[in-house]
């Protein structure tokens, strides 16, 4: 069970349970990565056991800072400190023996996921976006098992490693309303910061937090991942997203996004909480999709594929590749001219003009 530090009389004392000290001298700080109204966000490396560098990210906290900035830096080490699941991100250690005390955790080197899927708009495939969901879902199962309510779940507190492997992080806002940094006026300032448009109804109006309130967020984390970052509600302000749930308004489905995927988003913002799923039900879901694509067409994996297809005009022959278990455009570069004739594209036309199409995917991979 996660402890909340902030119950502790002294944060240096949840800071001796829950974190590690480092010595300062094996931490390197290469390149300013991320600034704040309290510190820094560094890429760094920390050296290991065996001398081995290991690349992370260390935040800075100002020399000349508040008492209170001081004990919530601490108490969001201490808070990080408690929880080991690979999917939510890991703190290293702490320095907090000399100045400028520092929080070390794991290098993500994709960055915030809302600022990938914007670079990445329409280059992920459905199963790679669906499971980067999975893997924040697992993270939310983990903190809900826990006892954590994260209340600030959305694409921006997100990372990304180079592997896609994607973690919740930032805890600011489960642990203290009145001091979450505000990005591009996410947070509402009416009786604490609320990032409305990601938050439940009950959570909003009543301060009903809980992990079904991170469920609804969850829903709109994955409406966010289906439409590449796009801002949920758009550019409705606060009152009109509020206004419009209350009528019964729900976010429809981004451009290609799978039925399937979208029901799933609805069961999220179900107004009961208790009729919302949990974070075991939606994984369960989502690893549906992930290991059985093409079962019932819930999901369709093949989108990528038909759409090259469709923009070489050769959308007719999409089924032809799935039979033969190609699902993805960046697949194809093994096949050759027999392959299709074999597969019963007998227009030697057709042939030519696909071939030409992997050559040209192959060489735009080239660069
Ligand atoms: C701001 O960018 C990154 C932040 C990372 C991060 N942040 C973080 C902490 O670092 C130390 O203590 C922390 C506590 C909370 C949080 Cl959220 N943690 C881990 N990895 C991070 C990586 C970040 O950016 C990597 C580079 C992204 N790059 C992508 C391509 C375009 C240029 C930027």
């Amino acid at each position: 069970m996660y402890v909340d530090p902030s119950n502790y009389d002294k944060p240096e004392d949840a800071i001796v349970e829950f974190t590690a000290e480092i010595d300062a001298s094996l931490l390197y700080l290469e390149m300013l990565i991320g600034k704040g109204e309290f510190g820094e966000v560094y890429k760094g490396s920390m050296t290991g056991a065996l001398g081995k560098k290991h690349p992370v990210a260390v935040k800075t906290l100002k020399k000349d800072t508040t008492p209170k900035s001081e004990r919530d830096f601490l108490l969001e080490a201490s808070v990080m400190g408690q929880f080991d699941c690979p999917n939510v991100l890991k703190l290293k250690g702490v320095v907090t023996k000399y100045r400028p005390w520092m929080i070390v955790m794991e290098f993500m080197s994709n960055g915030s996921l809302d600022n990938f899927l914007k670079a990445n708009d329409g280059r992920l495939s459905h199963l790679e976006l669906i499971s980067m969901a999975k893997g924040v879902g697992v993270g939310m199962k983990y903190l809900a098992e826990m006892n954590f309510v994260h209340r600030d779940l959305a694409a921006r507190n997100v990372l990304i490693d180079g592997n896609l492997v994607c973690k919740v992080s930032d805890f600011g806002l489960s642990r203290e309303l009145e001091e979450k940094e505000s990005s591009r006026g996410e947070y509402a300032t009416t009786g604490g910061k609320i990032p409305i448009r990601w938050t439940a109804p009950e959570a909003t109006k009543y301060r009903k937090f809980s992990s079904a309130s991170d469920v609804w967020s969850f829903g709109i984390f994955l409406w966010e991942i289906m439409s590449f970052a796009e801002r949920p509600y758009w550019d409705w302000d606060n009152f009109k997203v509020m206004e419009e749930i209350d009528n019964g308004f729900r976010l429809p489905a981004p451009l290609n996004c799978p039925k399937g995927v979208h029901d799933l988003m609805m069961k999220c913002w179900k107004t009961e909480r208790v009729e919302r799923p949990s974070f075991t039900e939606i994984n369960k879901i989502l690893d549906g999709w992930i290991e059985k694509p093409t079962m019932e067409g819930d999901i369709d994996l093949s989108y990528a594929l038909r759409s090259w297809l469709e923009s070489i005009k050769m959308a007719e022959y999409t089924e032809y590749f799935v039979a033969a278990g190609y699902q993805r455009p960046r697949e194809l570069h093994s096949i050759k001219e027999g392959d299709l004739k074999e597969w019963g594209i007998t227009l030697v036309g057709h042939r030519n003009k696909i071939m030409k199409g992997i050559k040209n995917l192959q060489a735009k991979k080239n660069g």
